[in-house]
């Protein structure tokens, strides 16, 4: 029998049975965690963001007091509610207070904007969008206003900040500090629940949205948080956007507060802040993207701050090349770990116990004995030993589909279940695999995810642009960058008259395309396709 609801599919009855039995899956809510976090750890200090220290015991208790307000205000167990907020203490107690309720955050990124968080969303049929009132030069209630203008549905917009008199939208700050009656009829989330949706970084056109369970987010957090040994003494700081999966829970937020430490909030991504938190606070661990790191071997040269407290540096999201991630441990004076995840599951690290070798030049290999994983070839035959191949992978932690995605979830997992990764990779004797490559139509720039197909929908709309293709330039800097080939009518448009036109159809920044090139007509495939590598090779 399997447990499919009409969502999402999740894992089949027998195969959730054995991860519970195996203790992968414990049972617990993240609202119960969390009140058991305030039994075990009261007193200590949670979260730390500029001035404001939070014990477990007050994370706890402003948690459940918005938990109060959020249901007062109409949240109810099952609603969707996209969340868009920088790095902020507010982040962590918003989070648990949905879903305490059941309530489920969609993660939307700082940096995305109309056409993001409109698909977000629509996909999710959300009835509410909380964001900051400002930030980055970018205001987003006025983008709340022109979602609620689109979308009936969204009932209630709630601003962290000034609500600047618009009409109807309600002050993060004022329902913190409502003291709503106790919930009536409790209505509380079980754990084989959705917890939260993640973005996928995508590669169809449309943004897939990935149900994550309280269970097996629970699973994530706590193993990743045994492998890098968080304990009490434990203090992350957060420099990566904190709705990011890595930062959430690989282990960042989730799996330092399940071990007792301290979450410290980077505000921005520099170096600078990094290094004046990681003195101020002590700070033991972090997690950064590969462009983040010559930033910080740099600053390091110039900075006397005190990074002596910092024993572990995670590096992930995008492929760490060998010689960066060698002068880690000279130069940082900490340990470096690897980090190859996905929102869809699957994490790799490499350990302490592994050789120098491997930790420099491999992502590390699966956290949970119970992840499967399989290197096939194009006809989905498994490679033999230490070939390249393409990734598969289930587990207690990997979804079985998307959200709403029946069409895709056909093509996107196997019949048996694996999630195709779209990462080619080689997997070692050891079980640590080496990301090589990728077949899947997307463009990592630096560890923010580009689907091509999703912005070529949007090139083509261009005036006088006949066909668009973006590719993935080689870049030093961020491994790639996205560049744009037209085939065009007359004068080809500039970058910058692209990016205003992406600008205005409120599409991220970070998908922009950093050069235009232009082609006669799109050199194709034997099968038909936009050939993409000799594309690459133009450049
Ligand atoms: C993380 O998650 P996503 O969902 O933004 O992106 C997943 C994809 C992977 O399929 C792979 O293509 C790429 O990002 N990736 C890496 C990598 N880590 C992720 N490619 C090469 N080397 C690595 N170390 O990016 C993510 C989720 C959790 C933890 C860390 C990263």
């Amino acid at each position: 029998m399997s447990q499919v609801t009409v969502d999402w599919p999740g894992w089949p009855a027998e195969i959730a049975e054995s991860y519970r039995a195996a203790g992968w899956w414990r049972g617990e809510t993240f609202g119960q965690q969390l009140s058991g976090w305030a039994e075990h750890f009261g007193p200590r200090t949670a979260l730390i963001d500029g001035e404001v220290r939070m014990t477990y015991a007050e994370l706890d208790a402003t948690a459940h007091r918005l938990s109060r307000a959020l249901h007062k205000l109409g949240l109810r167990r099952g609603d969707r509610v996209v969340v868009q907020l920088p790095n902020r203490a507010e982040f962590v107690v918003l989070w648990f207070a949905l879903v305490r309720l059941g309530v489920v955050p969609v993660h939307a990124m700082p940096g995305h904007r109309r056409s993001e968080v409109g698909h977000l969303i629509a996909q999710s049929h959300a009835v509410a969008y909380v964001g900051p009132d400002r930030h980055a030069r970018f205001d987003h209630r006025q983008l709340a206003a022109e979602l609620q203008a689109t979308f009936p549905h969204l009932a209630y917009v709630v601003i962290d900040g000034e609500t600047g008199g618009w009409d109807g939208f309600r002050s993060l700050r004022e329902l913190l500090q409502t003291e709503a009656a106790p919930i009536d009829h409790p209505d509380p989330p079980t754990a084989s629940d959705m917890a939260l949706l993640l973005l996928s970084g995508g590669t169809t056109g449309t943004p897939k949205l990935i149900p994550r369970t309280h269970d097996d987010y629970a699973c994530n957090a706590r193993l990743a948080a045994e492998i890098c040994e968080l304990g009490p003494g434990s203090v992350y700081l957060a420099v990566l956007p904190m709705p990011f999966n890595f930062t959430m829970s690989c282990p960042g937020i989730l799996g330092v507060l399940q071990a007792g430490g301290t979450v410290v909030v980077a505000r921005d991504p520099s170096p600078t802040t990094a290094f004046r938190l990681i003195e101020r606070e002590r700070v033991t661990i972090t997690a950064l993207n590969p462009p983040l790191v010559p930033l910080w071997l740099q600053e390091r040269t110039e900075s006397a701050a005190d990074l002596s407290s910092l024993e572990l540096l995670q590096v992930g999201a995008a492929r760490l090349s060998d010689d960066l991630a060698r002068r880690i441990r000279p130069e940082l004076g900490c340990r470096l770990q690897q980090v190859f995840g996905m929102a869809e599951g699957l994490l790799n690290l490499t350990r302490s116990e592994d050789s120098e070798e491997l930790v420099c030049t491999t992502q590390g290999r699966p956290i949970c004995p119970d992840d499967e994983v399989l290197v096939v070839d194009e006809a989905g035959a498994e490679v033999p030993a230490g070939e390249v191949g393409e990734l598969l992978t289930r587990g207690p932690y990997t979804i079985r589909g998307y959200y709403r995605a029946e069409e895709v979830n056909r093509t996107g997992f196997t019949p048996d279940g694996y999630y195709r990764t779209g990462d080619q990779v080689r997997r070692l004797p050891s079980g640590h695999l080496s990301v090589v490559g990728r077949i899947k139509d997307q463009i990592n720039r630096g560890g923010e995810k580009i689907d091509a197909t999703e912005v070529e929908g949007h090139l083509a709309a261009y005036p006088g642009v006949l066909a668009a293709a973006l590719v993935g330039a080689p870049d030093r800097d961020l491994g790639e960058r996205p560049v744009a080939f037209l085939v065009c009518a007359g004068e080809p448009p500039t970058v910058r008259a692209i990016g205003a036109f992406l600008r205005d159809r409120g599409v991220a920044a970070y998908k922009h395309p950093d050069r235009i090139g232009t082609v006669p007509a799109m050199p194709l495939t034997a099968v038909g396709k936009i050939d993409k590598r000799a594309l690459v090779g133009l450049l």
